[in-house]
């Protein structure tokens, strides 16, 4: 296994123009005749042609019509001799479907064939120059089986197709967008389409069509909406229109990923597609929306420019993560509700991508190296690249950054370009911003890993009337980057008067007060920020929105925490002080051994939330969710996941006897009636219900009544849609009720055959919170049932990720156990499928930081695996950056 660096980047040697592709589709051996149209790239010294291979058998190669002499080397397929002008090579190669269980390149699934590409899954199905910087035009024919394969798909417009003898029929499709390979997709397989003929503002008729197998067609109308609304969106928002006259959606059962952008042929996780209100929850619906925007939105930035090399992945999946939170951000039509996907957002920030920052495979957002680009299709490259974007967006301001992305099409479009050109755009586009004035040293955010820490205090001066903050920072060591730069750091802020007032914000030198928020942008290791004709000592709000990815330390007091949560204008803000006030008081009885005795004070601002007049249902469903354990966990040097875990289930069942009447209270008010809708306000409710209900099941728990179990079971039974009926199953798994089993079979038994409930009936079981054991062995035993398969990706995360990744007191077992079990799955599933096992094993990313005995049977777990001879390249590079 070969590192591969950024730094040694070179242009390809060679450019492909365009394509033909003719396949000849059997599940056991398929023919590729593959017609490519190359030419030197006259900037680089001449050298033989290397064409990336893997998993396929070559028959002939011909240049220019004639049989010529190749090598293979280094697993690529070398030509050493060539035309110094333009010409046309041929090749012809087999390659086995049926085999690939790897579900990179083409591969069989539910007796459908499809392909996937992205990074580096072309070279699976024929020989290439398989890297994102070679961009080239194809026509694309397909000859199949009709019976077997009655839906031929590729990228772009069908131009032809027509029957075969012998019961075959085929179809040509054209792409007239040059595009690099890890972008092109085809599809065989029976499936039927839902189709939408839409017109855009530019007055342009287009096809839209999202395919799935028969029988699904009824699941498609969430996910067709959701592509309207997308196409609709980036019109208005960013002028950006659809610019095929087709685009198809295919959805998938067995696949690595969410979902991936090929050119005009998106294919989906069925996972992302498939939803009705009896078989999807409120948070289904809302993944769908999000990932099909998502690839939508990739059609530009990603597809039409794309990104030079994987390093630069973040320029496009950065980028357009921002780009669907601020759709679904949109989508939803009130401010609280754009709040509440805030806090979402941040939430799954914090609980993934910071752990990601703090462990062992911490890599900036560009990552400086890798040896296999799969290990870094991760959180830091997604989620914190839309951050940095995001902060971009707060230095230049909403329309500043609007200009800047119609700069960066103008210079880009068409072109295989770097996150530097990009943030280039950005800043060129607003040339008096801050972002422009401070971008050499705002790029750091691309190019130094770690989360970095802010610490504030602040210095009310009553003689002078004066407040003074200083805000501090600095960046921890990560693996390789000892030292580290000062980051430029957006803070939005306000500053709160203890009796709720915004406070008017005036900095010592300015002419006179300017509105009540603003964003103090630090660029110093550290600043002092004097604010005058301050009357009272205020409460410092910070970060508001979570203006910058970092983690901050304000120093505040539980009654300045009491303060913000409220009165803070900022919901954001509101929300994290209610989460502070958990967290220190559960660190605390971390920390200690004493038992943790819930005070009032909390239990009171906590019920005033839960019953507010004002609040959204939402909101209260956020800040009534205790802080989880893997971000508890963060904020520890040493981490005991059975003290955590202990901490917050009692914090839990004292807050759900302290607030008994209250949840009661909050469930009846916040039924939903009528027909199911998945819009923010209802799913609010329902969530909010299904949070008082859990509540009430655990307090009943505690102290053997039934009436509430026997509610939360009949509610399981009458449920008109997934969410209440999911919500009522884990409210008495959740308090281990005795009608949790009964309820389970029923269940089971209810939605037998559609695959994507029975994955979470299993998820349900595997993360259930730990009790003596039980769920562990439930796990267990799970691994042997009938629908239990390691093949089918969604099936596997369900039980194994479910486990060892949500489930930390049921996974770190004192007995070595669940480490045990571990080892045992990410060896099993190597051989099956090394992408999804090499992403299992990132579980034991922060394995040092646990307590003993967990930290040393985490090692041996880890070195079992490292152990083993024929380990893939995916899963020997998290083991061995995880041992380092
Ligand atoms: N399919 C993945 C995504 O859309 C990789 N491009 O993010
Ligand atoms: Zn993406």
């Amino acid at each position: 296994a070969q590192l591969i660096r950024r730094e040694d980047y070179t242009a390809p040697a060679y450019w492909i123009r365009s394509v033909d592709l003719t396949f000849e589709l059997d599940p056991a051996k398929t023919l590729v005749i593959n017609r490519m149209q190359v030419e030197r790239n006259a900037d680089q010294p001449a050298q033989p042609l290397r064409l990336h291979g893997e998993d396929i058998t070559v028959t002939r190669v011909l240049v220019n019509g004639d049989s010529v002499s190749f090598r293979h080397e280094d697993g690529q397929l070398v030509i050493d001799t060539l035309p110094d002008t333009p010409f046309s090579l041929e090749i012809r190669n087999i390659c086995a479907p049926d085999k690939n269980t790897k579900l990179s390149g083409l591969y069989q699934s539910g007796g459908g064939l499809f392909t996937q590409c992205e990074a580096e899954g072309f070279r699976r199905i024929t020989y290439f120059l398989d890297r994102p910087d070679v961009m080239a035009v194809y026509t694309v024919t397909l000859r199949a089986s009709k019976a077997a394969y009655p839906v031929l798909l590729s990228n772009g417009n069908l131009v032809e197709q027509g029957e075969l003898p012998n019961g075959k029929h085929f179809a040509k499709w054209h792409d007239p967008f040059p595009k690099p390979s890890y972008l092109f997709a085809l599809v065989a397989a029976d499936l039927v389409a839902r189709e939408q003929h839409i017109r855009t503002r530019s007055g342009k008729d287009h096809l839209l069509q999202v395919y799935v197998r028969r029988g699904d067609l009824e699941k498609t109308e969430h996910a067709m909406n959701s592509l309207i609304a997308s196409v609709v969106w980036d019109e208005a928002r960013f002028k950006l229109p659809l610019d095929l006259e087709r685009f198809m959606i295919v959805a998938v059962g067995d696949f690595n990923m969410g979902a991936m952008e090929n050119k005009g042929l998106n294919i989906f996780n069925t996972k992302f597609v498939l939803a009705t209100p009896a078989t999807a929850t409120d948070v289904d619906y809302a993944g769908i929306e999000s990932v099909v925007g998502h690839e939508y939105f990739h059609n530009w930035t990603g597809n039409r420019i794309t990104c030079r090399d994987w390093f630069q992945l973040s320029l496009k999946e950065g980028l357009t993560v921002f780009r669907d939170q601020e759709f679904s951000m949109d989508m939803t039509g009130s401010a609280t509700a754009r709040a509440v996907k805030r806090i979402e957002d941040v939430r799954q920030l914090r609980q993934i991508q910071f752990p990601e920052d703090a462990g062992s495979m911490a890599h900036p957002v560009r990552p400086d190296s890798y040896v296999e680009i799969n290990n870094f299709y991760t959180a830091t490259v997604y989620e914190k690249g839309a951050e940095v974007v995001r902060m971009m967006q707060t230095l230049v301001g909403r329309d500043g950054f609007a200009r800047g992305m119609t700069l960066y099409f103008e210079r880009f479009d068409g072109q295989a370009v770097t996150c530097d050109d990009f943030a280039q755009s950005i800043a060129d586009a607003n040339p008096d911003s801050e972002l422009a004035r401070q971008l050499p040293q705002f790029k750091r955010w691309y190019s130094q890993a770690g989360t970095p820490r802010l610490a504030s205090r602040g210095r009310f001066d009553a003689p002078t009337r004066t407040y003074t903050l200083s805000l501090e920072q600095h960046g921890l060591p990560s693996p390789g980057q000892s030292e580290k730069e000062p980051y430029v750091i957006p803070v939005a802020m306000g500053l709160v008067g203890r009796d709720g007032r915004a406070i008017p914000l005036q900095l010592e030198g300015e002419a006179e007060a300017s509105g009540t928020e603003r964003v103090l942008v630090l660029n110093q290791p550290r600043n002092f920020y004097t604010f005058v004709n301050v009357d009272v000592e205020p409460v410092p709000s910070l970060l508001r929105g979570f203006s910058a990815p970092v983690v901050l330390n304000d120093h505040l007091a539980d009654a300045d925490l009491l303060v913000l949560l409220q009165h803070d204008p900022d919901p954001f803000n509101r929300w994290e002080a209610g989460q502070r006030l958990a967290l220190n008081r559960l660190l605390a009885a971390i920390g200690s051994d004493e038992p943790l005795v819930l005070d009032a004070g909390f239990t009171d601002a906590l019920r005033a939330v839960l019953r507010h007049p004002e609040l959204d249902a939402a909101f209260k469903d956020l800040t009534l969710t205790l802080p989880s354990e893997t971000y508890l966990a963060e904020q520890l040097q040493v981490v005991d996941p059975q003290k955590i875990h202990a901490a917050r289930e009692s914090m839990k069942l004292q807050l759900a006897q302290a607030l008994r009447d209250d949840w009661a209270w909050a469930f009846e008010q916040h039924q939903v009636a009528g027909g199911y809708s998945p819009d923010a306000v209802s799913a609010g409710k329902r969530s909010l219900a299904n949070l008082s209900l859990s509540m009430l099941c655990l307090a009943s728990a505690a102290d053997g009544d039934t009436v509430w179990p026997g509610r939360a079971f009949q509610r399981f039974k009458d449920a008109g849609n997934m969410t209440d009926r999911l919500g009522a199953l884990s409210a008495l798994t959740g308090s281990h009720a005795e009608l949790a089993a009964p309820a389970l079979e029923r269940f089971h038994a209810l939605f037998k055959g559609d695959a994507l409930v029975i994955d979470k009936w299993f998820a349900l079981q595997a993360t259930t919170p730990e009790k003596n054991g039980l769920v562990f062995e439930r796990a267990k035993q799970l691994l042997k049932h009938p629908d239990f398969s390691l093949k089918n990706p969604n099936r596997a995360r369900s039980l194994i990720s479910a486990l060892c990744m949500n489930n930390p007191a049921a996974f770190h077992r004192a007995d070595g156990a669940g480490h045990a079990f571990w080892a045992d799955r990410i060896v099993e599933l190597d051989g099956i499928n090394p992408q999804l096992a090499a992403r299992m094993a990132r579980v034991m990313d922060r394995w040092a930081a646990l307590a003993e005995p967990y930290r040393t049977s985490a090692h041996a777990a880890l070195q079992r695996v490292a152990a083993k001879a024929d380990l893939s390249n995916d899963v020997r590079e998290i083991i061995g950056r995880a041992l380092q």
